[in-house]
């Protein structure tokens, strides 16, 4: 038996959780909070068989793996039309990623 951590963003928390239920596992979503920059993210706890991690992996690759998303930023109020122009020019942001974690469990029950 093992246990996943997988820290995923808040965006991408439910349909994460979503599929791996479609796939028969259990999760436990938790709110969490990034250390570094102190956002809201998701942790999923999912307890498995051994020989089912590489599958649940595959899942949260699939459905939260890095992405890029073409975006226009929206410009500051007091800027000039000349610098808002520059500033609604397209550009790519990156999306999602997770950070995952297994972990050996050494007793499970459930009573
Ligand atoms: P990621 O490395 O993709 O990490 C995303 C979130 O995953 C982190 O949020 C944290 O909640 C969790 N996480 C990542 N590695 C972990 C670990 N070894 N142990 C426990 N939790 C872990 P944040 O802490 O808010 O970090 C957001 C992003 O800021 C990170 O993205 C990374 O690109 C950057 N970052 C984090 N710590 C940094 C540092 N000390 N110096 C420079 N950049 C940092």
């Amino acid at each position: 038996m093992k246990i996943i951590y997988a820290i995923v963003s808040s965006d991408d928390g439910t349909r994460v959780t979503d599929v791996l239920n479609e796939h028969q596992f259990s999760v436990t979503r938790l709110a969490t909070t990034g250390g570094f920059l102190k956002k809201g993210n998701v942790t999923l706890m999912i307890g498995t068989e051994a020989e089912k991690v590489d599958d649940a992996i595959h899942l949260i690759k699939d459905t939260c793996g890095k992405r890029q998303k073409i975006t226009c930023s929206v410009p500051a109020p007091n800027i000039s039309s000349v610098s808002a122009g520059y500033m609604m020019m397209p550009m790519t942001v990156e999306l999602g990623g997770a950070t995952i974690f297994v972990i050996d469990v050494e007793r499970y029950e459930k009573i």
